[in-house]
């Protein structure tokens, strides 16, 4: 029998829909404010996803669509510049106009805190933005609801390698087989499966048809009491939203 200690959260895609209306635009404007020719539609956004991390995903892009890009004199330099613009940007967009985060998150982790799992994220977004989502999004005080925020560069590598749960695991000293790994993303999935933790999806705008082998439900919410989640792969009963106890069910099948 093995005990629920603890639910690890992924954040863009999985607490809020952050990276078409949010990150995508605040790139965008970034790029305008610097007069570049670099504006991210909404399909090659979905293409630029499959890199994770906002500064390796603009020099994906810039390797890929800008191979002659002449006036990059130093791109590392310059893509370190334009994050940090970006950053700031989409602080002030979540401050300013707090995204809804998605059906069940809010009552899932309540609930958690109140039956004694704990709490982590483990993200490639940079850390303000892991805040500002919880502090405008959740609650002011939501950042203290968690034990670890494992974000960004604290980690060697970025998802898919499993670097950022194994660094969440450790700091709260916790065993893989004790978590549930909640995720969007193929890239997700493949973090966490890497680290061993079994694995939740809630399918979200971009990654609806990724592959999700392996993963212990495929969901499209995690669904409220008045707001059914529909299944798209997995078995959960008679259940119409998740919560403490089908989570627990789950890892002991
Ligand atoms: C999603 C990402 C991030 C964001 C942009 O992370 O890959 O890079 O798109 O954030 P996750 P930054 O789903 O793991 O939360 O620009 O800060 O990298
Ligand atoms: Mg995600």
């Amino acid at each position: 029998m093995k005990e629920l200690q603890a639910l690890l959260f992924d954040v863009d895609g999985t607490l809020a829909e952050t990276e078409r209306d949010a990150h995508r635009v605040a790139f965008n404007e970034t790029f305008a404010e610097y007069k570049l020719d670099w504006n991210w539609s909404i399909k090659l956004y979905g293409k630029l996803l499959a890199v994770t991390g906002g500064k390796e995903r603009m020099k994906f892009f810039l390797d890929k669509y800008r191979p002659g890009y002449k006036q990059l004199n130093d791109a590392h330099d310059f893509i370190i510049e334009l994050h940090k613009n970006k950053t700031k940007r989409y602080n002030n967009m979540l401050r300013d106009n707090p995204l809804v985060l998605r059906p069940g998150v809010r009552r899932l982790l309540e609930e958690a805190r109140n039956e004694g799992v704990r709490l982590g994220i483990a993200t490639t977004t940079t850390p303000e933005n892991v805040t500002s989502l919880l502090e405008h999004s959740l609650a002011p005080d939501a950042v203290s609801w968690f034990e670890v925020i494992a974000a960004g560069s604290m980690a060697k590598a970025k998802k898919p390698a499993p670097d950022i749960y194994n660094y969440a695991l450790q700091q709260m000293n916790l065993q893989a087989d004790q978590c549930i790994a909640i995720e969007d993303s193929q890239n997700g999935i493949r973090s966490a499966q890497a680290a061993g933790i079994p694995t939740l999806i809630t399918v979200s705008n971009y990654t609806r048809n990724e592959d999700f082998s392996g993963a212990m439900l495929v969901l499209d919410n995690l669904g409220e009491p008045n707001q059914p989640l529909t299944v798209l792969k997995g078995d959960v009963g008679d259940a119409t939203y998740v919560n403490i106890n089908l989570l627990k069910n789950c890892l002991n099948r």
